[in-house]
């Protein structure tokens, strides 16, 4: 398999979850006394089992849930598996309960690190899961993640990454696009009670409020974060009280009896379908192990540990099993049997599955981009604030599941008015005023992404989206590498000095984001090339940056000419001809770069790479290859921005051409200053950009 389909072979479309499915009915089997109910089946929303039905198919997926972690916990110890094993045993009644009502590749769902029957009911097998600890050639992420990492993307069992509390935006953002698509579906959003603490919860319950996003937020309060116990983890009553501030409704139950969890979740998705509104439901279950199998967890104490063992939600399934649902004691034996079979047949082919070949990866974090033809479009004369909101306007035209989403970009029309009148034309429901929270805004459209939408995102400043960096920088930009699903999300950066606007709305931040593996960084210049690269990004199925020069909204303009061919987008652009010196800048910079070549008596080349990640950097290695000389100028501070990698690879490449040192002209070292007399001395120009030419000759 080549790398293009190594990629292929992550998703698998829509396939319920036929494993858990045909495991059922070999339970069947079990049953002696044929006029007994039937025995196991799975009903999804809106259906509902009746408490016989129930523990006869609920104890055997508790039964296997165990059984699982335990062989997984088995396969940790003998060395098979590495890195952090965390295991759900004590958490199978909240773990299976929720996820049974569920329909595997319609509802969205994140589900956690102790909840590994939850990936079975939706459409995984203990092999892939075997696999993936394993990290063997036929782990579901090719043996680029391991143990919890994984999901189906395509099935919406969204993939976790390590960072607690990154998820639940993806679900809110996915089920709230799927609703208006037309689906009715439902999003669960599980937490730790660790993981409730972080701030994107916080986010994330809001916007789901807000937004009305029929999301079950089920946090799995097991006492402990790692060894932290919720005493020092939080200082309300309930967990579930936090409901109250998001004006949405909460409950808290017992986490343990998975009659209980299962009847609080299809309670939930039915009232959910009344009004829409998102639901907390706080599920008290137990850890009956370590954080993970390297930790003993001997900060519990043996007291509480008899507590809970006296509570282990398996062994009181299995007495219903008997008392509710009628097995005998040979029947129920007879299910775990199976069970075990299963598990000991998937396992032995999981052992016997070769290594990774890494001549068989693909190593780029990138999505392939098909060769697209567009419209094509014109416009006479237009600012660069007016070629944004010209290309939003095109895109919102003609993609009815494209959507904007931003703070005061409806009404108002964005901070900079790049977005006036989108939302007379579009209507509130495509031109969205988020509330403040720049990392949920992003899990939310990266979510929405996964089901067919298509968002473009404006930070109000792209200083604020440092405010994302775990979410786009590590959810969205290893995405697809791990998942093998595209991340189509246009991100709109308004930056850079100028204005003086101080230390906090000054910023460009492209040396950051270019520091992330996956995603993509585009810096226009002029109005045709804004309109460019708004379109180029938005068609690209991987995250893609743009920066916005605001001291160029309005200052600078020119005509529009597009002609349709996005692959012709992704490239430098050359703006004067020169012998004697490459001078490469970007953002406001080209233009002092091009004042400077102007008035300099040396033949100089500007250039701009306009595509700064994937660096586009062999026109530029030609040119210095030409003239021998290179200075680059960025705006920030000298260690802040791209401007030092530009350099080091245009020399490592273009070394023997040189005949002076290369340059990097930028700020001093420090937060752009405020004051107009400091700004305008900390930012380059073109009479520092003259200084600096002559003294390379
Ligand atoms: C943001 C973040 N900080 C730290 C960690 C390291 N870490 C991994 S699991 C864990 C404890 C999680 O506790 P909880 O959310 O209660 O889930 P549980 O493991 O108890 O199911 C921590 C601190 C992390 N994954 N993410
Ligand atoms: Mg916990």
């Amino acid at each position: 398999m080549d790398g293009a389909s190594a990629n292929r072979a992550f998703t698998a479309g829509r396939e319920g979850a036929p494993w858990i499915d045909s495991l059922l009915v070999q339970l069947s089997s079990c049953r002696v006394d044929s006029a007994r109910p039937p025995a196991h089946r799975l009903a999804r929303y809106p259906q509902r089992l009746t408490r016989e039905e129930f523990y006869s198919t609920a104890y055997p997926l508790m039964y296997l849930s165990r059984h699982l972690d335990e062989r997984m916990e088995e396969l940790f110890k003998k060395g098979y598996t590495k890195g952090t094993v965390t295991t759900g045993i004590g958490n199978e009644a909240t773990s299976t309960g929720m996820v049974m009502p569920l329909r595997p590749g319609m509802d969205v769902v994140s589900i956690m690190h102790r909840d590994v029957i939850g990936h079975l009911l939706l459409g995984s097998t203990p092999y892939q899961l075997f696999c993936q600890y394993m990290a063997n050639a036929q782990s579901p992420t090719h043996g680029r993640e391991g143990n919890v990492h994984h999901g189906n993307a395509a099935t919406r069992r969204f993939p976790m990454i390590s960072h607690l509390g990154k998820m639940p935006s993806l679900v809110v953002g996915g089920t709230w696009a799927a609703r208006r698509a037309g689906e009715d579906v439902f999003g669960l959003a599980v937490v730790g009670d660790g993981g409730s603490s972080t701030g994107e919860i916080h986010e994330t319950l809001n916007i789901a409020s807000v937004q009305k996003a029929p999301v079950l937020f089920l946090i799995e309060n097991n006492y402990y974060a790692f060894s932290t116990p919720i005493s020092a983890q939080y200082n309300c009553q309930k967990l579930s009280d936090r409901a109250q501030g998001y004006g949405i409704s909460g409950r808290t139950i017992d986490g343990t009896d998975v009659w209980e969890v299962y009847s609080a979740v299809c309670d939930a998705l039915e009232a959910m379908s009344a009004d829409s509104m998102p639901r907390l439901l706080e599920c008290m279950t137990l850890r009956l192990r370590g954080h993970a199998a390297y930790d003993k967890g001997d900060y519990i104490s043996a007291e509480q540990m008899r507590d809970w063992l006296q509570r282990d939600p398996l062994p009181a399934a299995r007495r219903k099993i008997q008392e509710i649902s009628g097995f005998s004691e040979a029947e129920t034996r007879a299910v775990e049997k199976i069970i075990e079979a299963e598990i000991q047949s998937d396992l032995e082919a999981a052992l016997s599955c070769p290594r990774p070949d890494p001549g068989l990866q693909s190593w780029t974090p990138y999505a392939p981009s098909a060769p697209l033809d567009v419209e094509p479009y014109q416009a006479a004369k237009v600012k660069n604030g007016e070629a944004v909101n010209r290309a939003i306007d095109y895109l919102l035209a003609r993609h009815p599941n494209a959507f904007l989403l931003g703070l005061d970009v409806g009404r108002y029309g964005s901070a900079f008015k790049t977005c006036k009148g989108l939302i007379d034309r579009y209507g509130p429901d495509r031109v969205i005023d988020m509330p403040l929270g720049e990392s949920a805004m992003v899990g939310f459209a990266l979510g929405a992404s996964q089901v067919g939408s298509q968002p473009i995102i404006e930070y109000q400043f792209a200083d604020f989206s440092t405010e994302s960096v775990s979410q786009l920088g590590l959810n969205c930009g290893t995405w697809h590498y791990r998942s093998g699903s595209p991340a189509p999300i246009l991100l709109r950066l308004p930056c850079g000095g100028g204005l003086t606007m101080g230390a906090f709305h000054s910023g460009e931040f492209e040396g950051l984001w270019s520091r992330f593996a996956g995603l993509k960084l585009l810096y226009p210049a002029t109005a045709q090339e804004t309109f460019e690269a708004l379109l180029a990004g938005f068609y690209d199925p991987n995250p893609c940056l743009v920066f916005e020069h605001k001291l160029l909204y309005w200052s600078k303009s020119g005509p529009i000419d597009f002609d349709g061919r996005l692959a012709n987008i992704w490239r430098a652009r050359k703006y004067s001809e020169g012998r004697e010196l490459t001078l490469v800048a970007f953002g406001a910079m080209v233009y002092e770069a091009l004042s400077a070549a102007g008035k300099c008596p040396r033949s100089i080349e500007v250039w701009n790479p306009f595509v700064l990640q994937p660096l586009a950097v062999e026109p530029i290695v030609e040119s210095v290859r030409k003239t021998g000389r290179l200075l680059v100028v960025q705006e920030c501070g000298m260690t802040q921005g791209l401007g030092e990698m530009l350099i080091a690879r245009v020399v490592r490449a273009a070394f023997s051409a040189l005949k002076s040192p290369p340059q990097l002209l930028a700020a001093p070292d420090v937060p752009i200053p405020f004051a107009p007399e400091l700004e305008a001395h900390y930012r380059p120009n073109a009479e520092k950009i003259l200084t600096a030419v002559e003294e390379m000759f």
